[in-house]
C-alpha cells in the first residue's frame, strides 16, 4: 500500500514496507486468577489481541505469522471484504501453515465495532480456535461519530478450562462445552485493572462477546446501558436497558451515564458465571472498598425494542425471494457430540444459498431445535425483518440468536460477490454440520465456482 516515490515508474511489490498492523498468533501463558495460569494460543503474546484501529474506506496492511504448529486462520468478522482475505477457508481464503507468515490488504468497512479471531475447525480439541485467546478488537471508524462520550472502554467476554460434559441430564445426555473460569479482558472479576470512572461522565462500552458457546446476561447495578449500536451498527431507537443479553459474536455499543457513586461489579447476572469470574470492577473516583453486586430488574432482551418505530406498520418491499433455512438437531446418542443440520444436510453436503448480484433477499430461520442459535453471515450484513413473530426494521447486524423453537427473518442485499459462510457461531455446532455457503450464480470473475 506504499504510494510510489515520485514519478518512480517501478511498481512497489505488494508485500514490500512496513504492515500497518502485525499480529504473531503464538503461545500464550497468562495468569487470570491468582496462581491460576491459562496456557493458551493468542496473539502478540496475549489475550485479547491488540486492538486495531481503522478508517472506514482507507486500505490497510496486516503481516499475520503463525508462530504454532498448526495451520491457522485469521477471520475478520463483520467487514465487507473479498474472500480470499476474508479468512474462512470454506470461502477460499488459503490457510496460514505452520511457521510461515502471510500479508492481508483489504479496505476496511463498514464503521463500527468489529472483531478478529480464529475461524480453523475444533471439532472436540478444545485448544484450538475460538476456545482460545485468538480474538480483539477491530474498529473502524467512521466519518462521524454518532455517540458523545468522555471515555471509552472495551469489555470481551471469554471463558476458560473448556470441557465436554452432559449439562442437561436426562435421557439426551448430549456432549457439550463448558467452562470453569471466565474473564473480562484478561482476568477474572476482582483481578487487575478496574474501569476507572468519575461521577457524571458519560462512557462508551463497547462490548464483544467472545465466547466459543455461551450466552451472557450483563448488568451494573444501579446504572443504566443505553444500547446505542448492534455489531457495530447504530441502531434506528438507542434505548436504556438494565441488563445486556449477548450472543457468541456479538457486540453492543452501549453509554452510561456515571451517576452513582461506589465501587460496582459490571458482571453476569448468573451467579455461578459471575463467582467464576465473569465480570470486571467499576470505580468511581475517591471511592473504595468491595465492589458491590445487587440483582438486577427482571428484564426481556428483545432486539425488536431497538427498531426503527415504523418498522412494525410501513409495508416492506417483496425481496426478489425467500430462503427458508430450517435448523434441526441430528441426535448422535448418549454423551456423543450432536450434529446439526441446515434443511437436513449436513456441511459440506449442505445446500448453498443461490443468490444474483444486487438483489435482496429474506433469509427465513426455522429453529426447530430446543437451543438457541447465534447464527452469523459472512462478508455481508443483513437487517432484522422479523423476531418469533414480531415485525422490525432498520437493525443491522451480522449475526442475531435464533431463539429454540422460533423463526427469525433478515434480509441481505447479495452486494459483495464471492463465497461467503453462514454458520452458527457456536464452534460445537458450526464443527458439526451447522454452515453453508451464499454462492453467487452470476460470479464469472470467479469462474472455477461455476
Ligand atoms: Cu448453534
Amino acid at each position: 500500500m506504499k504510494a510510489l516515490a515520485g514519478g518512480c515508474a517501478v511498481p512497489v511489490l505488494a508485500d514490500s514496507g512496513k504492515a500497518d498492523f502485525t499480529l504473531r498468533i503464538g503461545p500464550v501463558e497468562a495468569e487470570i486468577a491468582p496462581g491460576h495460569w491459562i496456557k493458551t494460543t493468542g496473539y502478540n503474546g496475549g489475550f485479547p489481541g491488540p486492538v486495531l484501529r481503522m478508517t472506514e474506506g482507507k486500505p490497510v496492511t496486516i503481516d499475520v505469522y503463525n508462530d504454532t504448529k498448526i495451520p491457522e486462520l485469521v477471520h475478520w468478522h463483520g467487514l465487507w471484504i473479498p474472500p480470499e482475505v476474508d479468512g474462512a477457508s470454506e470461502e477460499g481464503t488459503p490457510m496460514l501453515p505452520p511457521h510461515t507468515h502471510q500479508r492481508y490488504q483489504f479496505v476496511p468497512r463498514p464503521a463500527g465495532t468489529r472483531w478478529y479471531h480464529s475461524h480453523i475447525f475444533a471439532g472436540r480439541d478444545l485448544d484450538r480456535s475460538t476456545y482460545t485467546g485468538q480474538f480483539g478488537f477491530l474498529i473502524i471508524e467512521g466519518k462521524d461519530n454518532p455517540a458523545r462520550y468522555d471515555q471509552e472502554i472495551l469489555l470481551a467476554l471469554h471463558g476458560w478450562d473448556p470441557y465436554l460434559g452432559t449439562m442437561k441430564g436426562g435421557d439426551e445426555a448430549s456432549l457439550e462445552v463448558g467452562y470453569n473460569r471466565f474473564t473480562v479482558n484478561s482476568h477474572v472479576l476482582g483481578m487487575g485493572e478496574p474501569v476507572r470512572v468519575k461521577e457524571g461522565q458519560r462512557v462508551l462500552l463497547r462490548i464483544l462477546n467472545a465466547s466459543a458457546s455461551l450466552f451472557h446476561r450483563l448488568a451494573l447495578p444501579g446504572h443504566q446501558f443505553t444500547v446505542v449500536a448492534m455489531d457495530g451498527n447504530p441502531v434506528p431507537s438507542p434505548r436504556a436497558m438494565s441488563v445486556l443479553e449477548m450472543a457468541p459474536a456479538e457486540r453492543i455499543d452501549a453509554v452510561v451515564e456515571m451517576n452513582r457513586p461506589g465501587v460496582w461489579v459490571l458482571g453476569d447476572t448468573s451467579d455461578q458465571f459471575r463467582k467464576a469470574g465473569l465480570g470486571i470492577v467499576v470505580e468511581y473516583a475517591g471511592q473504595s472498598g468491595a465492589a458491590r453486586w445487587e440483582p438486577p430488574p427482571d428484564e426481556v432482551w428483545d432486539y425488536t425494542a431497538f427498531g426503527r418505530g415504523d418498522g412494525a406498520v410501513r409495508p416492506r418491499p417483496e425481496p426478489d425471494a425467500r430462503v427458508p433455512l430450517v435448523f434441526r438437531k441430528k441426535w448422535a446418542g448418549n454423551h456423543w457430540v450432536d450434529h446439526w443440520t441446515i434443511n437436513g444436510k449436513e456441511f459440506p453436503k449442505t445446500d448453498p444459498i443461490l443468490v444474483r448480484a444486487n438483489r435482496r433477499y429474506r433469509l427465513v430461520f426455522d429453529n426447530q431445535s430446543d437451543d438457541n442459535h447465534p447464527v452469523h453471515l459472512h462478508r455481508h450484513s443483513f437487517e432484522l425483518v422479523k423476531i418469533a413473530g414480531k415485525p422490525t426494521a432498520g437493525i443491522m447486524k451480522d449475526v442475531v440468536a435464533v431463539p429454540s423453537r422460533k423463526q427469525v427473518e433478515v434480509e441481505f442485499v447479495a452486494n459483495n460477490p464471492g463465497l461467503s459462510l453462514f454458520h452458527c457461531h457456536m464452534q460445537l455446532h458450526m464443527d458439526f454440520g451447522f454452515m453453508t455457503l451464499v454462492k453467487y450464480e452470476d460470479d464469472r470473475q470467479r469462474p472455477e465456482l461455476n
